[in-house]
């Protein structure tokens, strides 16, 4: 017994001198990511997930040296349902993990509450989907946007409405969450500004699937579009309930939220998605530096599941990493500073920020449903 183990023991060594496996150690070094994974925001936190997977796959097959010791990197996932409260306490949970940085939230709403805590624990965050002006202005030196805010989104749509479409009436609907309500009040001021009335207002929420009653007031004041301020679970019923109403030839805009793929499938049908006009904060993938060999690697590996963000936080996975390298450190401590200064040439764009965190320049871009398929206007 006693040989057999030696002969063992023996047999290890020599496979670890030729391995060289005992001469550098491989360091764990844990992402996190937030966004919704149950409930009816999951398909958008299974999109975000997949895009944090696959960048990290793609940097470990790298072989990365990280302040001379190889780097294995891990996903640690979270569940924040789009909940603000449960978004605090993923936070939480992630700075007592210690993982070095995060890729998230989604929502803004659990963004919001949640860059707090990562800068009072000192871990960097990254969001490529969370949207809300209002994110970067406390001027965390630990948060970072790498698509454009809902500013531009909602004046970009306006600015469509107006001089594009030459409508002149809009009504307006939100479903007061940090996102919806912030991305319509800007649409609402462009609008306006650009000589559109607003003759409606209404107000849902983010697990409300019944609309007649509110669209059943707009169509009383009989407007050319409406602007709906959140996400695309509540539009897609909003477009078959229009197509109930005879609401049908009524323009329907929103921003990022609305513009999945999978608002195609919740509409069911409608006719009314071919009045849909969504912005989305980033350039389409066809003018995405990287955007369409990306995208085929990203279906072949998760076939069915692309919606919107997914670029993004591959994206803001590399920044992550590509500062950690820059400081030949992965200790949030050390690497943060250079966050800041990333000149990145990502998929998406060349990510290099402003001062308080929002990417410098960026795009957005228009798009409407033609046979059901989301398709760039430019
Ligand atoms: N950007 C739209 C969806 C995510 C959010 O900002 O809440």
């Amino acid at each position: 017994m006693k040989t057999t183990l030696t002969l063992i023991a023996a047999a290890a060594f020599a496979a670890t001198l030729a391995t060289g496996a005992h001469a550098q150690e491989v360091q764990v070094v844990k992402i996190g990511h937030v966004a919704p994974l149950s409930g009816a925001q999951a398909h958008y936190g299974k999109d975000n997930e997949n895009g944090v997977r696959m960048a990290i796959d793609d940097i470990n097959a790298t072989n990365p040296v990280i302040g001379g010791k190889k780097i294995k990197f891990e996903i640690q996932a979270e569940d924040d349902a789009a909940d603000p409260k449960q978004g605090t306490a993923v936070a939480n949970k992630l700075c007592d993990s210690k993982v070095a940085g995060v890729v998230g939230h989604l929502n803004s709403g659990t963004t919001i509450p949640a860059s707090k805590i990562y800068n009072d624990c000192g871990i960097p965050h990254v969001t490529g989907a969370a949207t809300n002006p209002d994110l970067t202005k406390p001027g965390y030196k630990t948060t970072y946007r790498i698509i454009a805010n809902d500013k531009a989104l909602g004046a970009g749509l306006a600015f469509y409405a107006a001089d594009a479409l030459k409508i002149k009436t809009v009504a307006i609907i939100d479903d007061r969450t940090a996102y919806g309500k912030g991305v319509a009040e800007v649409f609402k001021t462009t609008a306006k500004q650009k000589g559109l009335t607003v003759v409606d207002e209404q107000f849902t929420n983010d697990k409300a699937t019944d609309f007649m009653a509110i669209l059943t007031a707009i169509k009383a004041k009989k407007p050319d579009g409406i602007f709906y301020g959140g996400m695309d679970a509540q539009a897609g019923a909003m477009l078959r309930q229009m197509d109930q109403l005879g609401l049908n030839r009524v323009k329907f805009f929103g921003g990022d939220g609305i513009c999945t793929a999978e608002i195609a499938k919740l509409s069911g049908g409608a006719k009314s998605l071919n009045n849909v006009v969504c912005a989305e904060g980033g350039a389409s993938l066809k003018k995405m530096p990287g955007g369409e060999a990306w995208k085929k690697r990203y279906d072949a590996k998760y076939p069915g599941q692309y919606q919107i963000y997914s670029p993004y936080t591959y994206d803001a996975t590399f920044v992550l990493v590509d500062a950690m390298k820059r400081a030949n450190s992965v200790d949030p401590k050390v690497y943060t500073p250079k966050l800041i200064e990333a000149n990145f040439t990502g998929i998406t764009t060349k990510i290099v920020f402003e001062p308080n965190g929002e990417l410098k320049n960026p795009a957005i871009t228009l798009y409407v449903y033609k046979d059901g398929k989301k398709t760039p206007l430019n």
